[in-house]
């Protein structure tokens, strides 16, 4: 115990990253599924509009700022030093730093709940006025506030710490162009971090500056600004999204190679991809102030609508991975399709809200909640469950079972879309976001009970894993060290991994050593 928590091992800081986001996520999972209830009929009393208020809050928190995106920083600690033939991360000291940053940030915020007037409860996005004192007076938003700003921070040391060690302890032979496709999302994942957390962590300063220090930035009743909240906020806000999906991206292009039997097609481009989307998603944070009339919004749009080329790059790539591939269907290719079928839906919703026009219409409405599940559920929670699927043996030398595996990316799936499809129609017949309750019009009660009982669906998915979890642990069936044929270094290892790694390295003469070790004839043949 005392040898975990004191721990500078870049790979039980990432287990420990994985359990603490896999905690978070279950109090976001409940939270959602709290939500869904009090929303399962119309004029509901469930929940009131208070309660309401704080459990959307923490539940976009959570999923956001506690999972979704330290998930990624989690996985790179424990698989980047392996994927580039590194003993640990260069800072292995400030790694556990910031590992604890994290959780004890995290709990700050969770924290809330127990102060009087509850938790935060003015949205992920804190909006002032709203988030100012003279309405949001109790101390659960100043536990948010500094709280995150704890998470901020850690965010930033850990992607520094990511960006050193891929340029500088890469392996002999390891060029760049051999670096593994997650590792360089992660760098690009953590460029973002850099440019976008500082000013996450001022607009938190100003606000507390608001709060209680007699500032006036952005509360209008005292000549602040609260449009000046908003561009700080998103322009931290549009990146994060991306912090959210390249590491994900990453895992998807690993996965997707590995089980089409062919090298991933188009490494380059998908390489410089990843930078063009990181780049270009600097430049649009103002589409989500379209409604201000504030900002430019043909400029805006126009960002937006680029931005659906380098991730087209991506699509088409995994496209031709597969092409011509020899398919296997196992659990982590599943959940990649999966990822692959949804984030096409919310991607093309997000075409359609980079357009004013129609943003008009969606903002604010169900449908854009529709579009960001479909982008951060359907999209990163379905890479998130098949990096575990895939790397589980890896990590903890166990395997889990392909049969129940199967079972729940079926429920996973079914049950995500049937939740969050109907909340496109919801968004259309008039549906706002944040409210507690609807009347009984149009087809809203109808959408609403299917969106619940695909939420209920889903929950039992997610307890399938974990059931798939304790049953295969106990098991513990021994797994070899490369269980699905895998093409990066961290295969050349044992699993679980010794202390520092390695004992020997294969020599490096591609983006994937394990494989030309293994089929020595096609690598002579591929590789010049
Ligand atoms: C697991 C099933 C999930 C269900 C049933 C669910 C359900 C909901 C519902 C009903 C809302 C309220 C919408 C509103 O009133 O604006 C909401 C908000 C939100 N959800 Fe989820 N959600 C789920 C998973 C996720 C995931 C994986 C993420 C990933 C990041 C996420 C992020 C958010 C965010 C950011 C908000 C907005 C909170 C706010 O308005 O401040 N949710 N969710
Ligand atoms: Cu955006």
């Amino acid at each position: 115990m005392i040898a975990w928590l004191t721990s500078t091992d870049h790979k039980k800081i990432g287990i420990m990253y994985i359990v603490a986001t896999s905690f978070f996520f279950g109090i976001a999972g409940i939270l959602a599924m709290l939500i869904r209830t009090q929303l399962a009929t119309p004029d509901m009393t469930f929940l009131g509009p208070h309660a309401f208020d704080q459990v959307f809050t923490i539940h976009g928190t959570a999923m956001i700022f506690l999972f979704v995106a330290p998930f990624g920083l989690g996985l790179a600690n424990f698989l980047i030093p392996l994927q580039i033939g590194a003993p640990d991360m260069a800072f292995p000291r400030l790694n556990a730093t910031a590992l604890w940053l994290f959780i004890f940030g995290g709990l700050t915020v969770l924290s809330g709940a127990f102060a009087s007037g509850g938790a935060a409860s003015s949205g992920w996005t804190a909006f002032a006025p709203l988030s100012e004192i003279r309405i949001s007076a109790g101390a659960g938003q100043d536990l948010w506030i500094v709280g995150l700003t704890m998470t901020s921070i850690s965010s930033i040391l850990t992607a520094l710490n990511i960006v050193v060690t891929v340029f500088l302890l890469r392996a002999p032979g390891m060029t760049m162009w051999r670096i593994p496709i997650f590792s360089w999302e992660m760098v690009a994942t953590s460029l973002l971090i850099l440019m976008a957390f500082p000013p996450l962590v001022t607009v938190f300063a100003m606000l507390l500056i608001d709060r209680h220090l007699g500032g006036q930035f952005f509360d209008p009743a005292h000549g602040g600004n609260p449009v000046l909240y908003q561009h700080l906020f998103w322009f931290f806000g549009h990146p994060e999204v991306y912090v959210m999906i390249l590491p994900y991206f990453g895992v998807v292009t690993e996965i997707v190679a590995v089980f089409s039997r062919k090298p991933v097609f188009g490494y380059v481009e998908l390489v410089l991809s990843a930078f063009a989307i990181a780049g270009l998603s600097m430049g649009v944070w103002a589409h989500h102030m379209f409604t201000t009339g504030a900002v430019t919004n043909l400029f805006f749009s126009a960002m937006s609508f680029l931005i659906a080329i380098p991730t087209g790059v991506k699509f088409f790539n995994w496209i031709g991975t597969m092409w011509k591939g020899s398919i296997e269907f196992s659990t982590p290719m599943l959940f990649v399709i999966g990822f692959m079928l949804n984030f096409l839906i919310g991607g093309i919703t997000g075409v359609m809200v980079a357009s004013p026009p129609i943003d008009f219409h969606a903002e604010d409405s169900y449908f854009l909640v529709a579009h960001f599940h479909y982008v951060l559920g359907g999209g990163s929670l379905f890479a998130i469950f098949a990096a575990l699927y895939f790397w589980f043996p890896k990590i903890f030398g166990v395997k889990l079972s392909e049969r129940i595996g199967k079972w729940t990316f079926g429920i996973l799936f079914a049950g995500f879309n049937l939740t969050f499809f109907p909340m496109h129609f919801m968004g259309i017949e008039g549906m706002p976001r944040r409210v507690y309750t609807y009347p009984a019009i149009e087809h809203l009660p109808l959408l609403n009970a299917l969106a619940t009982i695909g939420a209920g669906l889903m929950a039992v998915g997610v307890l399938l894993f974990l059931l798939d979890v304790v049953v295969s642990v106990r098991k513990r069936e021994p797994v070899g060290d490369d269980p699905w044929g895998g093409y990066t270094l961290e295969w050349a290892t044992s699993s679980p991994p010794p202390e520092f790694n390695f004992t020997s390295l294969p020599p490096i003469h591609s983006e994937r050593p394990v494989f030309d070790l293994h089929h020595p004839a096609v690598a002579a043949e591929v590789t010049p």
